[in-house]
């Protein structure tokens, strides 16, 4: 595979999971770091040549004039992960790991990592007056998403069933720092004995 740098804030859980992805799969990886608190990724320099829409990660493919820019963490799991089985080969199977990759995106973690963000970077007392607005709705369907991950565990070690997949790598990121957005994980035992589990897998990192 051709050199892989990843442009990131070391403080995202999108960007943990591209380079807890290349670890599982013993890929090496370089880092580029990006303060966002300090809109380093919206330069224009950024979004000419890394991403135009202002935003990391980025799996950077590749170096000089040949080099490939790819945004979005998921998809960039799926490159690196491609012929590996963290990508189920059965159709259906693939099916719903990308399933479980669409509800991180969309039911997951616009609330708990938004709120996560919120709480521990920018500080409760700094939110816009639109931000606190947000907060009770982010808390109630955050919540929900990990009453359902819950409910889902209870019958099986990992979300695909009996091995990891990329779903597991795309929910752990956020799910194992909740507490930091102010969710109760202790209410959670199947989680907390995912989480426990996930960590145990062999070339596993933790997050910065
Ligand atoms: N859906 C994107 C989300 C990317 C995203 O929201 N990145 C945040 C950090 S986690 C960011 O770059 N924020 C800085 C900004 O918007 O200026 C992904 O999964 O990669």
């Amino acid at each position: 595979m051709s050199t892989l740098t990843l442009h990131e804030d070391p403080c995202s859980g999108n960007c943990y999971k591209i380079r807890l992805t290349a670890a599982l799969l013993g890929l090496p990886i370089e880092r580029r770091f990006y303060d966002i608190m300090k809109g380093e990724t919206r330069t224009p320099e950024f979004l000419a040549e890394v991403n135009a829409n202002g935003r990391i990660p980025v799996l950077q493919i590749g170096e000089g004039d040949g080099a490939r820019f790819l945004p979005e963490s998921n998809a960039a799991c799926w490159y690196l992960a491609e012929g590996s089985a963290l990508i189920p080969e059965d159709r259906l199977a693939q099916a719903d790991c990308l399933r479980w990759m669409f509800f991180e995106q969309y039911s997951h973690e616009p609330n708990i990592a938004t709120l996560r963000f919120w709480m521990r970077f920018v500080g409760e007392a700094n939110l816009l007056p639109e931000q606190r607005l947000l907060v009770p709705h982010k808390q109630a369907a955050g919540e929900a998403a990990l009453v359902l991950m819950d409910g889902h565990l209870a019958s099986q070690p990992f979300f695909g069933g009996a091995a990891p997949t990329l779903a597991d790598i795309a929910l752990f990121a956020y799910t194992h720092v909740a507490e930091e957005g102010g969710f109760a994980l202790e209410r959670h035992s199947h989680i907390r004995a995912w989480i426990a589990r996930t960590a145990a897998l062999p070339g596993f990192v933790p997050m910065d």
